[in-house]
């Protein structure tokens, strides 16, 4: 195959008149080969910018069709995609587009004064997508481009993206994807989850990370389905959405709150043959609880950036609650011990590994964290904590590593911990995660000085001025010193305990 990703996924739907974007309330429809035309306009817009095969496009833009397109664009171009989310700051984004060496970033017409700066000094051009797709250099260079482009060749190992997870020391780690580390994930979900052409998906998830890019996207294209591009999840058009789609995937908070409404129940839910959860846990009092209102048994499955998807519930067999179920087909988990890296009996907690060809190349420019998490064996250390019972359903019981998912969102402590250490008047901190009923887990800001010396609403001005408002901790406490144990290690465990009611929003 001369690309294998764009021509599985997408070239092979050339032609093709079906919807592949469908709003089932307006009657909008786009058509796979509409999409597709669409695709490769962008693609020329790409290669006319100067981008060659193996450079970096960043985009920080809302989720649109135009936004679609450009990860169909730079797949056909064998340019490398890096979305990122939209809430992040300038300075977030300078460290992003600084460490890949992106050759181009497109982004919001309402960002570009304060991002040019950035992209002047990374050497990099910038163009700009409106949210709704519609406006902005990048949209009206697409709508003049050809849509006739030649598809770049491109290796099974050679990189398809390039998607940052923050990192435990702070700093973030662009994983590099590869070709066939999506495409053979896309392929073994398509089947194991059965999606057919006839399968409409509710995607209100994000395109800037995995679950909503990759697994609902390459899936359904894969399958030839339908997808209800939504802009982000607002419950009450979910809810209207319900009776028009077949298959939903979404992170645990979707499913809390769908069972907040009083309207969700088994009739609405009649025509979903598939309800699937993933990114955080999936607490088994929310499936129980799902189940007793429409009938369906949650499918929840379990991945990671680094790895795509790496274990799922089965589609046809039980659903177990509380569990991620087995490892996908072709790909091996191990449970190690922590301290030695020996592999464990069934029914021992160690630490969750995985190897197969989902398993990324390794991180960007880093090779030490590389060397540090991937194996010479091939396998990948994730640092959740697991087990496998014995019919081989595998748990994940906590993480090994220090961080927080909010919403679905990972949140590294120590990238806050680094700036509330700056602050006036603050000697140390301990960045925890407490229960949240809405997003699973909310961030608390643990700090150690004098009361009178701090002052917390300038420290959140301070921090929302470099963090992404999501990372932001909801409450700040003074104390006069942190829990350490005998090694002189923070008990963040002991903090967690005594602070899991403080996730009330900062007065
Ligand atoms: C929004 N806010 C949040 C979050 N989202 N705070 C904490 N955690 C969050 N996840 C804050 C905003 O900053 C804002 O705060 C306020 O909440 C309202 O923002 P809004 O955008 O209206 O929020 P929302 O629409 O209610 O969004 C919540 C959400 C969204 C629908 C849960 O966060 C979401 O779509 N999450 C999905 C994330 C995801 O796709 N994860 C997959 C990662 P303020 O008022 O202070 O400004 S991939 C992955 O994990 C692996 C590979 C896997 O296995 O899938
Ligand atoms: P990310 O770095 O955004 O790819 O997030 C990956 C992390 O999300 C994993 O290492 C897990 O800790 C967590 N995760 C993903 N799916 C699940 C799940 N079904 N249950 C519990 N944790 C999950």
């Amino acid at each position: 195959m001369a690309n294998p990703l764009y021509d599985a996924v997408f070239g092979l739907h050339a032609g093709n008149t079906r919807a592949l974007i469908t709003d089932p309330l307006s009657g909008y429809t786009l058509s796979y080969n509409d999409f597709l035309l669409l695709g490769s306009a962008t693609a020329t817009v790409i290669s006319d910018a100067g981008l060659a095969p193996g450079d970096r496009l960043v985009a920080q833009v809302g989720k649109s069709v135009n936004a679609l397109a450009i990860y169909a664009g730079c797949v056909q171009a064998g340019v490398v995609y890096l979305p990122l989310n939209t809430a992040y700051t300038p300075s977030e984004v300078a460290y992003f587009l600084g460490d890949c060496g992106a050759s181009l970033l497109v982004c919001d017409p309402a960002s570009a004064a304060s991002l040019e700066p950035i992209t002047t000094k990374h050497h990099a051009a910038l163009m700009t997508l409106s949210a709704d797709g519609l406006r902005g250099s990048f949209a009206e260079a697409v709508t003049a481009a050809s849509s006739s482009f030649k598809t770049v060749v491109r290796e099974p190992d050679d990189l398809a993206a390039l998607l940052y997870t923050s990192g435990t020391t702070g700093r973030s780690k662009g994983a590099m994807l590869t070709q066939q580390n999506l495409l053979s994930n896309a392929q073994t979900l398509c089947e194991l989850w059965q999606f057919t052409q006839d399968d409409v998906l509710l995607h209100a998830l994000p395109i800037f990370h995995t679950h909503g890019l990759f697994v609902a996207t390459n899936v359904t294209l894969l399958s030839g389905a339908s997808l209800v591009l939504e802009p982000s999840f607002h419950l009450d058009r979910a809810v209207t959405l319900l009776p028009h789609v077949s298959a939903v995937m979404g992170v645990p908070t979707f499913y809390t709150r769908f069972l907040s409404d009083e309207r969700f129940n088994r009739a609405l839910t009649e025509s979903v043959r598939i309800f699937i959860s993933g990114s955080a846990p999936l607490l088994a009092e929310t499936h129980t609880q799902f189940e007793a209102r429409t009938g369906h048994r949650i499918l929840e499955r379990y991945g990671m950036t680094e790895t795509n998807m790496i274990t799922s519930n089965p589609y046809t067999g039980e659903r177990r609650a509380g569990t991620v179920g087995h490892p996908l087909p072709g790909v091996e988990v191990q449970i190690t011990d922590p301290d030695s890296g020996q592999p464990i009996p069934d029914g021992d907690i160690g630490i969750i590994e995985v190897r197969g060809p989902n398993v990324f190349k390794g991180y960007w420019n880093m090779p030490d964290k590389t060397a540090a998490e991937l194996r010479d064996t091939g396998f990948f250390i994730t640092g959740d904590l697991g087990q496998r019972d014995n019919d081989g359903y595998i748990s994940i019981v906590g993480r090994n590593k220090d961080l927080i998912i909010s919403g679905g969102y990972n949140i590294y402590p120590k990238e806050i911990e680094l700036l509330l250490d700056q602050q006036p008047g603050v000697e140390e901190s301990a960045v925890i995660g407490v229960p949240h009923a809405d997003f699973g887990e909310s961030v608390v800001g643990v700090l150690v000085g004098q009361a009178h010396n701090i002052d917390t609403g300038a420290i959140q001005a301070s921090l929302g001025e470099s963090l992404a408002r999501f990372k932001l901790p909801r409450t700040l406490v003074i104390v006069d010193a942190l829990p350490r144990n005998t090694m002189g290690k923070v008990q963040k465990n002991v903090l967690r305990d005594h602070y899991s009611d403080s996730n009330s929003p900062l007065g």
